[in-house]
């Protein structure tokens, strides 16, 4: 059964949040991904087997929409989306990147095993943990998430090498048999979501499925503890709730405008 219980993120990893939007919600948030999907670009350029290459245009690829969209950096801001976030990683809460990934039934690419913070040089910290949105209800036929929990102990940096195969990020992390045992699918229904830790091993299989797979991942940083070289970070860096000291963050806490 996989953790629902936020005290268990440390040690696990990861934890799942159930009905955390509304249905009404998603529905708004299906239109507007809806629109995006209109507008796939035929080629686009995506970062994989470790640098940035052109490829088809594909709904796995959808990145950073939130500062491009008020649609989507209002969802990055959601209370219900940050309290969630507030109960793994305390009250100062910085947004710093997220990714619409899109399985088309049938077709979605797999993603290895593999960090997210390995990927993220202008992130110093390990206060970091991703939101991973059911946008459409999730399950192993579809190509759910999974995680290997507590594999994030002791901040491990494990080597990236090619997955050899056509899949997202076209590396992966050598998992054993043994660890691969201990993988707990994220089953959820649409309006749920997961957060997982920068370090905890994680991927999800092909979409075999004649359903669609939507996620929207949401990914954020303690504004304390983590330190953004907005230089180097590739998308702006949004102070959501708390405080976050002297910075050039932007300040989108409640009641500021988008
Ligand atoms: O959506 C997936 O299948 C994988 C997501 C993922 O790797 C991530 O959110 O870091």
């Amino acid at each position: 059964m996989p953790n629902i219980n936020p005290e268990s993120y440390a040690e696990e990893g990861y934890c799942l949040f159930n009905d955390v939007l509304s249905q009404g919600e998603i529905a708004s948030v299906r239109i507007e991904l809806d629109k995006l999907l209109d507008d796939l670009p035929e080629r686009q350029v995506v970062y994989k087997d470790g640098e940035d290459r052109e490829v088809d245009g594909r709904p796995e690829y959808l990145t950073e929409p939130h500062p491009k969209n008020p649609f989507w950096l209002e969802l990055c801001r959601h209370p219900s989306v940050l309290d969630a976030v507030e109960s793994v990683l305390g009250p100062d809460i910085l947004l710093i990147m997220s990714h619409l990934i899109v399985k088309r039934a049938g077709d979605g690419l797999p993603v290895a095993w593999h960090q997210d913070n390995t990927y993220w040089h202008s992130v110093e910290g390990t206060d970091v943990t991703t939101v991973w949105l059911a946008i459409d209800d999730t399950d192993c036929d579809n190509g759910c998430m999974q995680v290997i929990p507590c594999t994030h102990e002791g901040y491990p940096e494990m080597e990236k090498i090619s997955s050899g195969e056509d899949d997202l990020l076209g590396l992966k992390v050598e998992v054993s048999p043994e660890m691969e045992e201990g993988a707990v699918c994220l089953e959820m229904k649409a309006g749920s979501l997961s957060v997982h830790d920068s370090f905890v091993l994680h991927g999800s299989e092909a979409n075999t499925s004649g359903c669609r797979r939507a996620a929207y991942t949401m990914r954020y940083a303690n504004a304390r503890t983590v330190r953004v070289n907005t230089a180097e970070h590739w998308v702006p860096v949004y102070l959501v709730r708390g405080e976050a000291g002297e910075t050039d963050y932007i300040d989108i806490r409640p009641g500021r405008k988008l």
